[in-house]
């Protein structure tokens, strides 16, 4: 059973998931059971010579850091960041630091598959072999998909590791069963919907370029925690004389870091980024020469603007009007002038709105014509463009099927809906931790908790998901299996060779999927392609930007950058990837065709029973989502987690700082203590998202309270369009 967490004990967030060793023999999960020595279990590894190899960090996170790591007789003697690699400058950051003792060589970590002999949560467990356990999965997948078809199956994997082999695994087993798609959207799809609306592709300006720009605007996004490898290169402008600007309705990190702070209510940029239009427009700042030579519609966003003038946002956005004009006028004048933008800000009803209105604002000002100016987001689409992903080609009987999708962000709705047919029977969990990253978390546990429902786990870690899985596979880290990184925010590209044999039972996640195929008696090639093999053939290509870099590089060098033109300025004159080249500021292919501010409506009911905006934001220094949460080092470095609250809501509910509240909506309660430093505007309060559930106060973390709404477009989660109400613990 969760047992109610002593905060101020942290050897109990370690044994949380350790059940004791029972009289009739089940074996609990954890502390001392699996206990991996690091000696003994590597000590016995035939290879007396050193031997260094290169790798990288797997975590969901734009930096994607370079890593070395080397071996003596087969022992790990040291792991570090490639200080070759420009970017990561030799630095992981303080969440990765101890990788090899906090995860890799963990006495925690799972090193057996496991066999489920208690109720569904309770983590209870007996060891079996992997014969055994994939035996019986292979048996009960056959069952489902005979009896109600392959769509009763639902794979569920997402960041946890990013790996073009290991992120990928599976995704070719699934389609060949049939099973239902995964729309794996939460993160990032709607910020990209939102500028592709516009700009036609995500791609901006590189990282590195930032240190031309003279203005910057962190729009939605803490770098100092989440893009940590920019910084010094912020830092380098700002030298230079660069003015920083955050755009955030919490207090964050770099909020606090920064010359200016704009705190607007959440959700409300896309206002915000009109009324800048507004201004710009409305007071002649805009490069008229580039809007005519390389956009269209642009007379049709002027008339749109109209009704944003600058007392309607104010009253929007809760902004001064004079804030919000000398905001537009400074970004409109200052250049080089660029734009960070990343994903957070993308959680709301209206996100995909927020990045495609300010994604018109460099192309207004001219921004995209200066070294430095324009947008910074994404750089996933050069690796798309450069690698041959043709080894992942499947036969078009096969890649055709078609089959239903199922939102990962209504992982609950789709696991309890009742009227779902066929209903999802088995589902397959790796990568990904969703009873901690999924929004409506209660009912993510009600469809958890199903005593019907087959669930499969392959892991590192016991974690809140794994604790209701029916089998539990022990993976290996990236120090056990080869891959290939690209990076979703940087132009570099990183090869992870084994460091050493995989630890205990442990198995890539492709190995899992290659075994299970085996016993399932299929004989496809395409089911059984070797990790090694995947990263050559991707690498196998003439695309210019790939020119020196090819697999023995990489086994050399560990990382490289991609060949792009060292002058990156891609929309110094227009080119943007839309059919006309242009940029559209009105589009009539999305709807609503122009931008547009709209708010959720709560009912009046709701309303008074719930009046806070809630943020659960990534504020997390230590962890990264939920990784590293039940670390016990990293978790009192974080410390406990706090509601933030503004002082006046504070003193209407009679809270003070420090004391212990309930925040409560119609999805579930949290318990935290309060914190009164003005962090968040009156009306708004925010805690932090990555906390495991089961090391919480009565078994829920933030996501119990969010709401599994979608965003305007991409499919992405409106986590942050959530409201709720506090009170005071006696
Ligand atoms: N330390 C650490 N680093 C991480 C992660 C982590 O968990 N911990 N997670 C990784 C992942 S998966 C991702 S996607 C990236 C995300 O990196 P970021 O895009 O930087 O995302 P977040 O930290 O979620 O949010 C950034 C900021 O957006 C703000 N925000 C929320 N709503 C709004 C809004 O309506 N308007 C505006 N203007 N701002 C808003 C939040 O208050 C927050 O401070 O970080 C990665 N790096
Ligand atoms: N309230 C709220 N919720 C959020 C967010 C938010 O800002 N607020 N952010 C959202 C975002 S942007 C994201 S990206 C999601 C992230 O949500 P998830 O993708 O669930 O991310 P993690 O919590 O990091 O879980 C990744 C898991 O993968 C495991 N793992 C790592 N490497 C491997 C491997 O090689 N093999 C296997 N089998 N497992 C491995 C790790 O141990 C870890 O448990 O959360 C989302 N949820
Ligand atoms: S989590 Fe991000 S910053 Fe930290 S080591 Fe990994 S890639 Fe680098
Ligand atoms: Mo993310």
């Amino acid at each position: 059973m969760p047992k109610k967490v002593d905060r101020t004990s942290s050897q109990k967030f370690n044994r949380r998931h350790f059940v004791q060793i029972s009289a009739q023999g089940l074996v609990g999960v954890g502390i001392g059971t699996f206990a991996v020595s690091n000696l003994s279990l590597i000590g016995c590894a035939t290879e007396n010579a050193s031997k260094k190899v290169f790798g990288a960090c797997h975590h969901d996170c734009p930096d994607t850091c370079s890593w070395e790591i080397e071996t003596q007789s087969g022992q790990v003697v040291s792991f570090k960041g490639s200080a070759s690699n420009p970017y990561t400058a030799g630095k992981l950051c303080n969440k990765m630091d101890h990788f090899d003792s906090e995860v890799v060589f963990s006495p925690h970590r799972l090193l057996k598959p496991l066999k489920r002999v208690g109720a569904k949560g309770q983590a209870e467990f007996k060891e079996v072999s992997w014969e055994e356990a994939i035996s019986d999965v292979a048996k009960r997948i056959n069952t489902i998909t005979s009896e109600k078809g392959g769509e009763a199956i639902l794979p569920f994997s997402y960041g946890g590791n990013e790996g073009m082999v290991q992120g990928k695994a599976g995704r070719s087993f699934f389609k060949h069963i049939g099973a239902s798609n995964l729309e794996r959207t939460i993160c990032g799809d709607a910020a990209v919907a939102g500028i592709e609306a516009v700009n036609g592709q995500s791609t901006g300006i590189m990282p590195e370029d930032i240190v031309h720009s003279r203005y910057i605007v962190l729009w939605g996004t803490n770098t100092l925690y989440s893009n940590q490898h920019l910084w010094p290169y912020i830092e380098k402008a700002r030298v230079a004389g660069a003015k920083l600007v955050v755009v955030d309705p919490f207090v964050s990190a770099t909020a606090e870091a920064a010359d200016v702070h704009i705190q607007p209510f959440p959700g409300t940029d896309t206002a915000l980024a009109l009324g800048m239009i507004n201004i710009i427009l409305s007071e002649g700042l805009q490069d008229q020469e580039y809007i005519d030579n390389y956009t269209s519609g642009f007379e049709e966003l002027k008339a749109h603007v109209q009704k944003y003038a600058p007392q309607y946002v104010s009253e929007i956005t809760g902004l001064e009007i004079t804030d919000i004009e000398a905001f537009a006028r400074e970004y409109a004048t200052s250049k080089p002038a660029l734009i960070r933008i990343l994903i957070g800000m993308e959680h709301q009803s209206n996100g995909s709105s927020a990045f495609r209105t300010i994604g018109m604002l460099p192309t207004l000002t001219g921004a995209w014509k200066d070294l430095g100016g324009g947008l910074m987001h994404m750089a996933y689409e050069l690796f798309g463009q450069s690698l041959n992903y043709s080894i992942f080609d499947l036969p078009e009987e096969v890649s055709g099927k078609k089959v239903r999708s199922i939102n990962m962000v209504e992982l609950g709705k789709a696991l309890t809906d009742k009227e779902m047919a066929p209903s999802v029977d088995a589902l397959f969990v790796y990568n990904a931790n969703p009873a901690v990253t999924i929004p409506n978390q209660n009912l993510v546990l009600a469809g958890l908790k199903r005593e019907d429902l087959f669930t499969v786990v392959i892991e590192h870690f016991m974690t809140d998901t794994a604790m209701y899985a029916d089998y539990v596979f022990p993976a290996t880290t990236p120090f056990e299996n080869w891959d290939l990184f690209t990076s979703w925010a940087t132009p570099y590209i990183n090869i992870n060779q084994p460091a050493i044999p995989p630890l205990g039972a442990a198995k890539p996640n492709t190995e899992f999927f290659r075994l299970l195929a085996r016993e399932m008696g299929f004989t496809e090639d395409y089911l059984y392609l070797e990790d090694k093999s995947i990263v050559q053939s991707m690498l196998n290509s003439d695309h210019p930007y790939l020119e020196g870099i090819t697999f023995d590089s990489l086994e050399k060098t560990g990382w490289a950058r991609l060949k792009v033109p060292n002058e990156w300025r891609p929309h110094a004159a227009g080119n943007f990837n839309t059919p006309s080249k242009k940029c559209l500021l009105y589009n009539p292919d999305v709807q609503p065709a122009l931008p547009d501010y709209i708010a959720v409506t709560q009912s009046e009911t709701d309303k008074k029973s719930y009046p806070l905006r809630l943020l659960s934001i990534k504020s997390t220094r230590y962890f990264l989502n939920s990784s590293h949460a039940n670390i016990t080092t990293l978790r009192d470095l974080e410390g406990q987690p706090m509601l933030d609250i503004h002082e006046l809501d504070a003193k209407n509910y009679g809270i003070a700082d420090g004391d212990e509240v309930k925040v409560f909506n119609q999805r579930g309660e949290v318990f935290l203590k309060a914190r009164i430093k003005n962090k968040v505007k009156k009306g708004v309060v925010c805690m932090p998202q990555g906390y495991w559930n089961s090391l919480m106060p009565k078994g829920s973390s933030a996501n119990a309270l969010t709401h599994d709404l979608l965003t305007d477009m991409g499919g992405g989660a409106a986590i942050q369009d959530t409201m709720v109400n506090v009170m005071k613990l006696a």
